[in-house]
């Protein structure tokens, strides 16, 4: 059976959303673990398998799945979903590229910039975070979704950072209007009350 390990309150909640999305939540089981917060509480969870005590992490019987880019893909593959585009599926391709661009160039760039580090070697290689703000707001201009016009899990991944820290992260109209469609939705807002109530039993 698929294991996911989740920490209320933290990026393992997007997966968490997911799996409620996908409807599969009956074929994964969720353990909770600790992980250190930023109030000095919490602290790693000997009960995580995960090589760095971080999640979200997956495990599927033997094998496992880090990064969430990885894990989203891998869920919505493993369950054929309508949120994911399957091999074959014309949208493939850039449905992967979502997932990819921003495990690998978004959220390390929103978090530099965050960080305000600057060097040419940056740009070189990420780019900076004006240049990802253009390339998700050429695409949500256009249209409603990054996929077009139905929701899909690269949705769930790519607004969750705009959804988290609202307004600390610079963003264009039609991206705060998408990120508004992403959170109102139910599982969004299932998965946010059972995440404040074990957060409220951690307290
Ligand atoms: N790149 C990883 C980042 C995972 C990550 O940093 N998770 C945080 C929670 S928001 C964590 O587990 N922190 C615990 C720690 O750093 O020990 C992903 O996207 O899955």
């Amino acid at each position: 059976m698929l294991t996911f390990y989740h920490s209320p309150d933290s990026r393992s909640t997007s997966v968490y959303q997911l799996i409620e999305e996908m409807g599969v939540a009956d074929q994964v089981r969720v353990v909770q673990v600790t992980i250190p917060r930023q109030d000095g509480s919490g602290g790693p969870d000997a009960a995580n398998p995960h090589p760095e005590k971080k999640v979200p992490y997956l495990t599927d019987g033997e094998d496992f799945v880090r990064e969430r880019g990885a894990i989203v893909l891998y869920l919505t593959d493993r369950f054929n979903s309508p949120l994911g585009r399957g091999v074959g599926d014309p949208q493939r391709g850039r449905y992967l590229s979502w997932l990819t661009w921003y495990q690998g160039v978004f959220e390390p760039v929103a978090i530099l910039s965050w960080a305000q580090v600057d060097h040419p070697a940056i740009w070189a290689s990420l780019r900076d975070y004006d240049t990802a703000i253009q390339r998700l707001d050429e695409v949500l201009r256009q249209q409603p979704y990054l996929l077009g016009d139905r929701f899909s899990a690269a949705d769930l991944l790519c607004a969750g950072p705009f959804a988290w820290f609202g307004d600390q992260l610079p963003a264009t109209p039609p991206i705060k209007d998408w990120v508004a469609r992403c959170v109102d939705r139910p599982a969004a807002r299932q998965i946010a009350q059972l995440d404040k109530q074990a957060m409220a039993q951690l307290a």
